[in-house]
């Protein structure tokens, strides 16, 4: 008889435990209290109601059994409470959609970047590659090397960065093409595109540092009239087809003859404005034929070839084509100026 009771017991527990396991949620967890530990008719207080029946040395077995049960039903149903709760805690979404959205800076070329691969792109359609070199340079290849004597004034060390007595920041591109030259034999048709530095007081036309693109062609039977083939058709490939070009007489030590190319002015059409002087020419490059020097100082024979170069600040023209009126604008990231281009 006992052993039947502790069995109703048992049953019971198995119940409860069977309805435990498949109870979802807060609500079924409740009415599983109700139904098996309610005060008035839950099934496990009820199963007191056997007591009566018992024989006296059997009682003390039976109540410490239904005691353990409803203990343990207690215990499990809060651990199920608490278990439901951390599951909700960790499927709660972590991101509140209804936030508005952050908006992506989208990347976009530098407006010198966009000019140089302008540049790039119809010197290449010219026959031209593009070569590129060390920012920090010796004095063979920034000065000696392209015909500039110890005494010239560009030679002046406050009007250049020396790292060390023999290394400097190099001041024009030039350095690169005569780098080219001494390992390659001629023809050469290059571009250079690259930082330079000089020591200049930043002002809306000046700084000190800043891109150029010097261009060399080397080859037999090169002339001037080939210079200014080349740097007009750039020039109309760039500024556009009606852009007036004009070279004047000029001097640098690496080119004999000389010239500097000013372009009509594209702000108001030749006819003279301040942006130009009220002369409507606006200088933009210089450009000569390649001393018999600088051959030389290559191991290349004057006698056999000759060439042309030009150099210009990749800025300049920018600064004219894009309307920029300042030059520290290139330099200073501000996103207003940047999210124009
Ligand atoms: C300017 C314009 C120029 C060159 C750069 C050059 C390079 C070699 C040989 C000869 Cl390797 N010339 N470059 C030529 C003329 C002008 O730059 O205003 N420079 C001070």
């Amino acid at each position: 008889m006992g052993a039947t009771v502790i069995e109703q017991v048992e049953k019971v527990g198995r119940q409860f435990r069977k309805r435990l396991a498949s109870a979802g949620d807060a609500a079924a967890l409740e009415a599983l209290r109700i139904e098996f530990l309610g005060r008035s008719g839950g099934k496990i207080p009820e199963l007191m109601s056997h007591l009566a029946s018992l024989p006296k040395d059997e009682k003390p077995a039976f109540g410490k059994a239904v005691n353990q049960l409803k203990q343990a039903a207690l215990g499990e149903l809060a651990a199920a409470k608490e278990g439901l709760a951390a599951e909700a805690d960790r499927t709660r979404p972590q991101v509140d959609v209804t936030l508005p959205g952050r908006r992506p800076h989208l990347g976009r070329l530098h407006p010198i970047t966009r000019a140089r691969n302008e540049m790039v792109e119809i010197f290449a359609r010219l026959g031209f590659s593009v070569a590129e070199g060390p920012e920090i340079e010796d004095e063979w290849h920034n000065f000696i090397a392209l015909n500039i004597p110890e005494e010239h004034p560009a030679r002046d060390p406050l009007d250049n960065y020396y790292i060390r007595d023999d290394l400097l920041l190099r001041t024009q591109t030039s350095t690169v093409q005569i780098r080219v030259m001494e390992s390659t034999p001629p023809p050469v048709r290059v571009i250079v595109p690259g930082r330079v530095y000089r020591p200049d007081t930043a002002d809306a036309g000046h700084s000190n540092m800043f891109h150029q693109l010097e261009g060399l062609w080397v080859d037999d039977g090169v002339t001037f009239a080939h210079l200014k083939t080349v740097l007009d058709m750039f020039v109309h490939a760039f500024f556009g087809p009606a852009t007036g070009t004009r070279f004047r007489p000029s001097f640098f030590p690496f080119t004999e003859p000389s010239a500097e190319v000013d372009v009509s002015c594209l702000l108001c059409g030749a006819k003279g404005c301040p942006a130009c002087k009220r002369t409507g020419w606006m200088e933009i490059l210089g450009c000569g034929m390649v001393d018999p020097n600088v051959l030389r100082a290559v191991g290349y024979d004057p006698e056999e070839v000759t060439g042309f170069a030009f150099g210009l600040a990749i800025e300049r023209p920018a600064m004219l084509k894009y309307g920029i009126n300042d030059i520290r604008l290139f330099y200073q990231n501000d996103m207003r100026f940047r999210e124009q281009f």
